[in-house]
This record gives C-alpha cells, sequence and structure tokens, in this order.
C-alpha cells in the first residue's frame, strides 16, 4: 500500500530465511568494539532505543569511528543488494538508482518509543529503506511540516518492507511503541524488535 507519496508497504516482504540472517548479523554487528548502544541526544537525554550505525556513526558528528574510538562497521555489499531489490519491488521498473551506504539498525524493548523526528543528517534525498524484524511496532508516520497532525498511525510487523522517497522522505516519523510478545519464535530473536532501516548519506 502506499499510506502517503512515495511511501510504500509491503508487508512480509522478508521471507523467514531472510529474517534470520538479519536478525544473526544484527546480533554480530551489536557486539562491542563499535556495538550497540542507547544514542546520547545534544541535549542531555538518553534514547530507549539502542542503536548500532554501519558506513557511518552520526554521533556526536565523528563519522568514522565509534564513541568507544574503534572504527565504525562496514556497510555490507548484500546489505546494499537487498536495498536495490526492495526499492525495484517497491517502485517498479521507475526505481531510482540505489546506492545505500549507511545502516541504522534499531532495538527496541518492551519499553522503548522513538520520538516523532525527520531523517535530515542525510546530504542525498535518496530513499530510505526500513525492513522490521521481530515483535510488532507502533509506527506513525506525520507530515512534512510539524510534529502535529495530520498523522497515520501504521503497525510494522516482522518481514515488512517500508520505502520512504519522494514527498514522504522528510516527513516526521516515530515509534509510539511495541507490541511484546508478537514476533514470529523462529527468527532468533526471542523478545523485542529490530528495524534496519538504509540509506545513502551521500557524503563520499
Ligand atoms: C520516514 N527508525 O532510525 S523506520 C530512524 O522503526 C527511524 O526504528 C524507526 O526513524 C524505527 O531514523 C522508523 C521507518 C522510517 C525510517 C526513516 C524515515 C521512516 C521514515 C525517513 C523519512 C520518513
Ligand atoms: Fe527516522
Amino acid at each position: 500500500s502506499e499510506p502517503a507519496p512515495g511511501a510504500v508497504h509491503i508487508p512480509d516482504w522478508l521471507d523467514g530465511g531472510e529474517q534470520r540472517h538479519l536478525v544473526q548479523a544484527s546480533r554480530e554487528w551489536a557486539r562491542p568494539p563499535a556495538g550497540m548502544r542507547h544514542t546520547r541526544l545534544p541535549g542531555g537525554g538518553v534514547m530507549s532505543v539502542q542503536t548500532v550505525c554501519l558506513g557511518w556513526h552520526w554521533e556526536p558528528y565523528r563519522y568514522l569511528r565509534h564513541v568507544d574510538g574503534a572504527p565504525v562497521k562496514p556497510f555490507p555489499g548484500w546489505l546494499a543488494e537487498l536495498g536495490r531489490r526492495a526499492l525495484a519491488d517497491a517502485y517498479g521498473p521507475g526505481a531510482p538508482d540505489y546506492r545505500p551506504d549507511v545502516a541504522l539498525v534499531n532495538f527496541y524493548d518492551d519499553a522503548a518509543k522513538m520520538g516523532l523526528h525527520q531523517d535530515r543528517d542525510e546530504r542525498s534525498r535518496a530513499p530510505v529503506v526500513s525492513f522490521s524484524l521481530g515483535d510488532t511496532g507502533r509506527f506513525r508516520l506525520g507530515n512534512t511540516d510539524n510534529r502535529g497532525r495530520p498523522w497515520r498511525d501504521i503497525e510494522l510487523e516482522s518481514g515488512d518492507l517500508f520505502v520512504f522517497g519522494g514527498p514522504s522522505r522528510l516527513a516526521y516519523h516515530g515509534v509510539t511503541g511495541i507490541l511484546p510478545g508478537t514476533g514470529p519464535r523462529d527468527i532468533g530473536l526471542p523478545r523485542g524488535r529490530l528495524n534496519i532501516t538504509l540509506r545513502e548519506f551521500g557524503l563520499r
């Protein structure tokens, strides 16, 4: 479905094997050095979501080095290939060329949320590709002007693909919570929700 212009939701796009593979890869990316952590916000807050970045680390704008001093983990070629397949399925033959170079892997425990925000760090306006794994997430897709209404609430289930391009690329969005215990039992993620986003950062 296309809940907003340029925003395409394809439920159950990843098969079980692909979901297991992404969960296993995320487990390795999460390990130190340069592993998963609660992101610290410029204002002093700490996010409830835990994140590991591949290819580039946005916080605190040190780019290629994690806060623990280790180099950021590389963005694998197979993940770029999966992103290109996702874009082709979402947009069809008219899909733009896609060379993602950064991934953010977010882990939500039962209590984690992500407030409404825009993703403006990337220089490129290329689409963002999102894969959901594990427990269902309650995703809020807002408008491009402000954090208020109108918005749409959409449940993102394990295996779902979401592509955000065109006008929706700068929409406010967030996760109001997860639905504990709703994920599949056989993908290697006993609790919580993983979300993997692919981006063209476009610096290099
Ligand atoms: C709409 N992650 O990492 S993914 C983020 O589920 C982020 O972890 C959420 O927002 C999550 O920045 C939502 C879906 C998503 C990602 C990027 C977008 C939606 C977007 C960029 C523009 C518009
Ligand atoms: Fe975002």
